[in-house]
């Protein structure tokens, strides 16, 4: 099975392409900061970079209404970002700050703000698929008007979970959209040594759904599949997967050694890389003059996003009673501690 072809109203409109890409701007550069922070040693640990996919991320949540829920991995800034989170305040959580949405304790693999219906990224690999298909489930129940997005890459698609979700999901015709996010490797392990099925789509034929594989790295594809299997699951037709092809540009994270893409693979991957495609196609119909002040002030709005977050405070540490006398700086410690 396949999904209903594509109709011109699952085209965004010039106006929604532009935002997209603005967008994706803004978290290439929130990325390209991230790897600059790093090396200083100015995160909290290694971060896992989607430079590259952010044509899945954006373009999936562009294609969603506000009130609808997502949920996405480790690898989840464009999905952040996309589903209408402040930067700020995204780089703030990432930073360890106060000010972030999570108060500075989710680190950037957690980030969520339920307001948003960015129910949160998810270190545990396949995790994000069971709860946004129990979150369709309470939707059902509800009888809401809402979707639930699981994100989720080709790693996790390996997953018992994701094989009990996607079976209890269509069995009962629930409003979840699959988007797995192939990006050729889960870790350092390429998918054929994951996989004796290269096309994951396939696999939806087994549970009785609709299935289809899209270019990842073309944000209007990838808006135009989500919009289709999100109006199915509005329509209660029940759940769709879509395999979005892309690539991991930067590796598995800020830590990754490298050494295990092989660079012919890596140059023809950055041939497709989904801002460039999408700047020539918005060039041809805007010009180069209003495309780059689009790009200009994201990348702006990011780079001061950034300082701002990194003058914000650090939560204050309230130790347990019992380990009080083992509080840290004393600087951290509330005065009622
Ligand atoms: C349950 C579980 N097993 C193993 C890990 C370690 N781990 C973190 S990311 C990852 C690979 C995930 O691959 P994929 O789903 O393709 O996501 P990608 O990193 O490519 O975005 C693994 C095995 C984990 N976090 N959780
Ligand atoms: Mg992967």
């Amino acid at each position: 099975m396949t999904a209903a072809p594509a109709t011109p109203q699952n085209r965004p409109s010039l106006d929604e392409h532009v935002d997209m890409h603005r967008l994706m701007v803004v978290t290439r550069t929130l990325e390209e900061q991230l790897g600059v922070l790093h090396k200083a040693g100015r995160t909290r640990g290694p971060i896992h970079r989607c430079d590259g996919q952010e044509a899945v991320g954006v373009g999936a949540t562009a294609a969603l209404d506000p009130q609808d829920y997502v949920t996405t991995t480790h690898r989840g800034h464009a999905i952040y970002i996309g589903k209408g989170l402040d930067p700020r305040r995204v780089v703030a959580e990432i930073l360890g700050r106060e000010t972030g949405y999570n108060g500075g304790r989710a680190g950037h693999m957690l980030v969520g703000s339920a307001a948003h219906g960015m129910m949160g990224g998810n270190a545990i690999v396949g995790a994000s698929i069971p709860a946004a298909t129990g979150m369709a489930l309470s939707i059902q129940m509800l009888r809401q008007d809402r979707v639930a997005l699981a994100v989720f890459g080709d790693g996790a698609a390996q997953t018992g979970i994701c094989h009990e979700s996607m079976n209890i999901a269509a069995l009962w015709r629930l409003p979840v959209v699959f988007l797995l996010e192939h990006n050729e490797y889960g870790l350092t392990a390429h998918h054929s040594a994951q996989s004796s099925v290269p096309d994951l789509h396939v696999r939806a034929a087994a549970y009785g759904m609709p299935g289809e594989q899209i270019d990842g790295n073309d944000v209007v594809a990838v808006f135009q599949a989500v919009a289709r299997a999100a109006g199915r699951a509005r329509r209660g037709e029940g759940p769709t997967l879509i395999e979005a092809r892309t690539y991991r540009m930067e590796g598995f994270s800020t830590s990754d050694k490298g050494g295990y893409q092989a660079s012919e693979e890596r140059k023809r991957w950055a041939a497709r890389d989904p801002i460039v495609r999408s700047r020539t196609t918005l060039v041809d119909a805007l010009g180069t003059a209003r495309v780059e002040d689009v790009e200009q002030s994201a990348a702006e709005a990011v780079i001061a996003a950034v300082a701002a977050a990194e003058a914000d405070p650090y939560p204050r540490f309230v130790p347990h009673a019992a380990s009080a006398t083992h509080a840290g700086p004393a600087d951290r410690v509330t005065e009622d501690a």
